[in-house]
Formats: C-alpha cells, sequence, structure tokens
C-alpha cells in the first residue's frame, strides 16, 4: 500500500434529506483518523474540507434531483482535488459528508485509473436515477451516475463518462432496494452480495469472491463504504439506517482482508451523521475501520 496518504474533507449534507452529515469529517477527525494511520508509519497530511454551500443558500431543486446545482459544483471541485492527490503520488482517503460525494471522488480517481475497480459498502444500492428514485436525494445516486447512468450534469463531472464498468463493480451488506435499483442491477448484471449472502457464504467467502472479481483485469480498486452498511447497533449515527446489516466484526474482516490482499488504491467513508450518534460511536467505527483497512493487526 501506498505509505503516503491525504485526508480530505467533503461536508456534503446535500445530497440527503437530514441535518448533521456535514459534520462527519470533523466527527471522524475527532475520533483520531490522522494519528490512527501514523501509527502505523504511514505520513498522513490532512488537506482540510473542500467548500460546500450551507443548505441555506443552496437555490435549485428540480427534476427530482435535490440541490443539483450544489451537488455537481462541489463534486467537480471534489474531482480536481483528488485527482491532484494521485498525481502527487498520494492515496487519497476522503471523509463524508453524505454518499454524493462518491460522484467526485471516483471521477477524480478514475482519471488515473483508466479500469477502476469499486468496492461499495452499502445497506443501498444507490443506483437510483431522477427517474427513478422516491426521494429525489443524489445520495442514492452516486453509483449508477458513476456507471454513466442519470442526468448527464452528474455523469459529466469530470469531463467524461463512464467512470467505471459494471463488471468492475461489487456491492456487498445490500438490505433495501428501489424497484428501479433491482431493474438495473438485472439489466447490467452487476455483482451484489446482499445481506443474504452474507449470512449464507459468510464474509471470508464474500471477500475473497469480491477481491478476486474487482481485481480481473483493473488497475486499481476504490472502497466507498457507506457506514449504514452496519448494522445501527454498531453504527446507529446515519441518515437512513436499515436493521439486518454487516456486524462490527463482520466489517472488520472485510477490511482486513482488504489490507492483506493489499489492492485498495483509494477510499472514502461516508454518511457519519453525529447528530444521530451516541457519543461519537459511528465516527470511532468509521475509524477503527480505517485502521484495519492499513494494516492495522492485533499481533
Ligand atoms: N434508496 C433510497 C434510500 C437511500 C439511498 N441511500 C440512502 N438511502 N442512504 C433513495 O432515496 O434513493
Ligand atoms: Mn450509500
Ligand atoms: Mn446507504
Amino acid at each position: 500500500m501506498n505509505r503516503k496518504v491525504s485526508i480530505l474533507g467533503v461536508p456534503m449534507d446535500l445530497g440527503q434529506g437530514r441535518r448533521g452529515v456535514d459534520m462527519g469529517p470533523s466527527a471522524m477527525r475527532y475520533a483520531n483518523a490522522k494519528e490512527r494511520l501514523e501509527k502505523l508509519g504511514f505520513e498522513v497530511k490532512d488537506l482540510g474540507d473542500i467548500p460546500v454551500p450551507s443548505i441555506e443558500e443552496r437555490t435549485s431543486n428540480e427534476l427530482n434531483l435535490k440541490c443539483l446545482d450544489e451537488v455537481v459544483e462541489v463534486n467537480q471541485v471534489l474531482a480536481d482535488r483528488v485527482s491532484e492527490i494521485v498525481a502527487g503520488g498520494s492515496f487519497p482517503l476522503i471523509l463524508g459528508g453524505d454518499h454524493s460525494i462518491a460522484i467526485g471522488t471516483i471521477a477524480g480517481v478514475a482519471r488515473h485509473y483508466k479500469r477502476l475497480g469499486v468496492i461499495w459498502f452499502d445497506a443501498h444500492g444507490d443506483l437510483n436515477t431522477g427517474e427513478t428514485s422516491p426521494s429525489g436525494n443524489i445520495h442514492g445516486m452516486s453509483l449508477a451516475v458513476s456507471l454513466g447512468i442519470g442526468h448527464e450534469r452528474l455523469t459529466g463531472i469530470g469531463g467524461y463518462a463512464p467512470k467505471i464498468k459494471p463488471e468492475n463493480v461489487v456491492i456487498i451488506g445490500v438490505r433495501e432496494l428501489d424497484e428501479g435499483e433491482k431493474h438495473l442491477i438485472r439489466e447490467i448484471g452487476l455483482k451484489v452480495y446482499t445481506m443474504h449472502e452474507v449470512n449464507r457464504l459468510g464474509m471470508t467467502k464474500v471477500m475473497e469472491e469480491a477481491i478476486s472479481h474487482v481485481t480481473q483485469g483493473t488497475d486499481g480498486v476504490h472502497l466507498s463504504l457507506d457506514l449504514d452498511g452496519l448494522d445501527p447497533h454498531d453504527a446507529p449515527g446515519v441518515g437512513t439506517p436499515v436493521i439486518g446489516g454487516l456486524t462490527y466484526r463482520e466489517s472488520h474482516l472485510a477490511m482486513e482482508m482488504l489490507a492483506e490482499a493489499d489492492i485498495i488504491t483509494s477510499a472514502e467513508f461516508v454518511e457519519v451523521n453525529p447528530i444521530l450518534d451516541h457519543s461519537n460511536k459511528t465516527a470511532k467505527v468509521a475509524v477503527a475501520l480505517m485502521g484495519s483497512l492499513f494494516g492495522e493487526k492485533l499481533l
């Protein structure tokens, strides 16, 4: 793994409807994200946060794509910043913010990795479009957008589309999908490990298969980890909790196996909402997972 890591915060809350997720980057910093990685011998730079307009300032609300203008604007900036980090030889570690920021992170990373693999941990598919979304929230569309599906102002962020191909993506931990998302998964043949497969196969097998899937014919692998992929018991501070999720230990095992396989070239941890949390528990879990991802071991 790259020994140089650059942390970038994106206090984005415009891709969903609840207040507080803009404080996610601060909460993960307060839980010692930087220090955790430094202890493992990484050279870590915290580049601070990129600016996000406040919800009170927002103007756009059209086409079932809430805050489209602002989400596009922030993700464009994010794509450039992430691209600079990669060009400078560092590993981009992005702290969210809601999951709409995956659009910008992936746009930035995919400029350098032409055949980027993606591992997407989530209770949801994030495969909606303005046409299929029940909420109009763009955080429920970011994976579709990265695949080149959706409004062209979103898919065109970074100046090209698509960023990733369906055959290079796996989703893990899903337990809530909208009808349009189910259709899309079947249509494009996405590899999805729902909670059913996680229970049936066990996390070890899921990760062995997922790692082999995303490394076939790819030149880099991005980890997009939505904290709502975990069970709300272990990660209560998220905007849209869904019961029946990944346990704390299953999630750690997944990160430990990724560290061992040494395949991850960029990562983002999203949807931490301190207002809905208890004593910063969810941010602490996120940082503990970062520890495992970066190779922390008990012995
Ligand atoms: N699928 C729903 C709910 C949702 C998606 N992502 C989150 N919630 N976190 C939607 O609004 O698209
Ligand atoms: Mn998500
Ligand atoms: Mn989710």
